[in-house]
């Protein structure tokens, strides 16, 4: 914290105001996410001298030490119809939308996004299970997004909304399709009961016509409706993945949403069409099957309310390394 605030203030003119920011705290924090901005403080003015700041960069690697396979994890294969519907139209109708607590909501294709100022860094990923991948991302710098976006002042955190559902609101296992539901204890289990189900062939049907790759890519609130469209046998809401970032990470041009890996378009296993990275923070923040961005001023009203699916079932919101 306090080598922080030094570097700040010897970094030059201009940058005094930086670290009299509120934010400046959250530095050192590991809480849960309640941190706020100054009151009052303008969004976008915020972002702006936190761009101007010297960020805190993760430490990039050569090319040379990129792993030859970068181990998928977590979901690999989104059984969500909507989302194979997407996939199997090669994400050619696949739009992000950035919404929200901002005033200019965006749409945007994948080419769209592939115009979009650019940037690459190979950085290693580190799993809270134990396991390491150095991986070379590209993608459009999420500040690239917020400045076209235009946040309006009371945006204080970035939520990433995922395609894959990982339970059922009400209950996993009784009931219905029984078979397509689990309820992960941790992060590879994810992995290991799409596994199971792949090798089942339960994934919830082909998609047909009726399968539109429309959704709304809301996080599963205890009221939700499910759309019309969803993978619904039996009307439960689905629960997907979701993470969230304040608008410090959101402004660190390491913060990309990612469309290549190493130089490739991205695997499904790893996260297609598009997933954050936060390269400060611990593999389960860097959300995969990202449909949607929402600017919010408080977590609260997301799914339990720790801003993040494994943040609900207990682990850390901040998850720095
Ligand atoms: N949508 C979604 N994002 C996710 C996960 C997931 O299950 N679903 N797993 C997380 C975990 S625990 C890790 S380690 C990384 C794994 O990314 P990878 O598959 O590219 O290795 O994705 C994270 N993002
Ligand atoms: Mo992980």
């Amino acid at each position: 914290m306090i080598l922080q605030r030094r570097k700040l203030l010897t970094a030059g003119a201009g940058l005094v105001g930086t670290a009299l920011l509120g934010g400046c705290d959250r530095f050192a924090g590991t809480d849960t996410g309640q941190r706020t901005l100054k009151v009052g403080e303008d969004a976008n003015l915020y972002v702006q001298r936190l761009l101007m700041s010297p960020a805190t960069l993760a430490r990039e690697f050569p090319a040379a030490m990129i792993s030859p396979w970068f181990k998928p994890n977590g979901t690999i294969d989104p059984p969500d119809r909507a989302f194979r519907a997407l996939a199997a139209n090669r994400f050619a109708d696949f739009k992000l939308v950035v919404d929200g607590l901002v005033q200019t909501p965006l749409s945007l294709s994948l080419a769209d996004l592939r115009a979009l100022p650019a940037r690459s860094q190979i950085t290693r990923h580190d799993c809270v299970e134990g396991w390491s991948c150095i991986g070379q991302w590209s993608g459009v710098p999420l500040s690239e997004l917020l400045k076209r976006a235009k946040l309006k002042p009371q945006a204080r955190y970035a939520v990433f909304h995922c395609a894959d559902t990982l339970e059922y609101a009400g209950g996993g296992l009784e009931g219905g399709d029984g078979a397509s539901l689990w309820r992960p204890g941790h992060p590879g289990a994810v992995r290991d009961a799409y596994v199971q189900l792949a090798a089942a062939d339960d994934w919830g049907g082909a998609p047909t016509k009726s399968d539109a790759p429309k959704d709304d890519w809301g996080q599963g609130a205890p009221d939700a409706t499910e759309p019309a469209d969803a993978p619904a046998k039996d009307g439960r809401t689905p629960i997907r993945y979701y993470e969230s970032i304040d608008l410090y990470d959101a402004a660190n041009p390491q913060t990309i949403l990612a469309y290549d890996l190493n130089g490739k378009p991205l695997p499904v296993s790893n996260g297609a069409p598009l997933r954050l990275r936060v390269e400060r923070q611990l593999g389960y923040k860097q959300a995969k099957y990202v449909m949607r961005v929402e600017l919010v001023e408080s977590l609260k009203g997301l799914g339990q309310g720790s801003g993040g699916y494994w943040e609900d079932r207990g682990y850390e919101w901040y998850a720095g390394i």
